[in-house]
């Protein structure tokens, strides 16, 4: 068996001592990774020999492609209400057209300057287009079913899940705790499938986020579906909504005319969370206003992967459609989740980023997928009106 360590980087909440976790079955790094509480949290390397998850899903992948032609690409089985229908919930693949120009990136007012938010600086994208949502457990279920794919979370057994969402059952098999951040336990069984854990399941949830899938999960259902991870700079694009030096993807205002635009924490955490906004834990892909791009919960809900590698240390100069560093160890994630608070995790603003390894998984950690041009068997039915 595979050993897996696990490390836990806590620098930059607010109320606690820059440290990182340790427990009996966790190592602890020296590296002050500035995180979030809403979870820097990674796996080892593997082996060298080890063929990873990604690897094996693409060779799953090409040899599916290639025996059958009538693989059911996202948009062949959506948008048809002739056929059966796969479930009672709406499909929820649409991708809008983003279309691209210059904004300014950045922020020079960070709020955690050691996350990299600043500088400033103007940033061109093309025109792309971007998921409406965050990909659901159905999406995800879609895919699963014609790929047969395996999660990395699967693969390792485990996965980081906050604890006070789970039962007294699973509770009670756990050895490990997070010295720093006892709401972060990794539980054994959790995955997709299992939010909570193996007593837990997605009844009543096939329209919330997937999540438990690490940036190389991301990456294969992307390119399954003809699409991709966005870059950093895209995302970022996307949730301004044409908006110049703003908080939000509607301003600066949290809750406009008194209504909650985004699932976020309230009360106090970790203890209480008073579900204010509509939801604990994560809410449907479909919730709260869209953004005037078209898109939903690009903050808040789940965090969400971006093609990047991370880095804090950006040029001030115009960039043309930047795609990050060459490598790095850890992706960017942006948006924030339904665990953050602003006293402790105010990252639910456009400018905020934080980082995990490629392989990490959490139950707060999510995607949606870009495209340059529609996926080939997308109909012009699947994807809205260009705002
Ligand atoms: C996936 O396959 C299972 C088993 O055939 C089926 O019950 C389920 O509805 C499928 N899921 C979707 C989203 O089509
Ligand atoms: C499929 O579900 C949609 C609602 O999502 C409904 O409008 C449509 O009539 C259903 N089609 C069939 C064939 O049952
Ligand atoms: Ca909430
Ligand atoms: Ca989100």
């Amino acid at each position: 068996m595979l050993r897996v360590t696990h490390v836990i980087c806590f620098a930059s909440l607010a109320y606690l001592v820059a440290a990182t976790g340790e427990t009996c079955d966790l190592t602890s790094t020296n590296e002050p990774t500035p995180s979030c509480g809403c979870g820097a949290l990674k796996r080892k390397a593997k082996g060298k020999n080890e063929q990873s998850p990604l690897e094996k899903t693409v060779t799953i992948l090409e040899e599916i492609m290639s025996k059958d032609e009538n693989v059911p690409l996202f948009s062949e089985v959506s948008g048809d209400d002739s056929g059966q229908n796969q479930s009672e919930l709406p499909r929820t693949n649409n991708m809008v057209l983003i279309k691209g120009g210059e904004f300014t990136m950045g922020t020079d007012t960070p709020v955690f300057v050691a996350d990299g938010e600043g500088p400033a600086r103007k940033v061109t994208v093309n025109q792309f287009y971007l998921d409406v949502h965050e990909v659901s457990n159905l999406e995800f279920e879609l895919f699963f079913n014609a790929t047969k794919y395996r999660t990395e979370a699967e693969s390792f057994g485990d996965s980081f899940v906050f604890d006070p969402l789970l039962s007294e059952e699973t509770r009670k098999t756990l050895t490990q705790a997070v010295a720093v951040a006892p709401w972060w336990v990794p539980v054994k069984g959790a995955d997709w499938r299992h939010p909570e854990g193996p007593d837990s399941n997605l009844i009543g949830r096939m329209d919330h986020p997937v999540v438990h899938v690490s940036w190389n999960d991301a990456v294969a259902y992307c390119q399954w579906a003809g699409k991709r991870l966005p870059t950093e700079a895209e995302w970022e694009f996307a949730c301004r909504s044409g908006l110049h030096n703003r908080l939000y993807p509607w301003g600066n205002k949290l809750n406009p005319l008194e209504e909650h635009r985004m699932n976020i924490w309230q009360g106090n955490f970790p203890n209480e969370d008073t579900g204010e906004d509509g939801f604990k834990s994560t809410a449907p892909v479909t919730a709260f206003p869209s953004s005037s791009f078209g898109l939903k919960n690009m903050v808040g809900n789940v965090w969400e992967w971006t093609a990047d590698w991370w880095t804090i240390s950006h040029t001030g100069h115009q960039q043309d459609n930047p795609v990050g560093p060459e490598t790095g160890t850890d992706k960017v994630k942006k948006g924030g989740s339904y665990m953050c608070h602003k006293s402790y995790c105010f990252r639910y603003r456009c400018a905020a980023r934080s980082q995990n390894t490629p392989d990490s998984t959490a139950g707060n950690l999510g995607f949606r997928c870009a495209a340059n041009t529609l996926p080939k068997a997308a109909g012009t039915t699947l994807v809205k009106d260009e705002l």
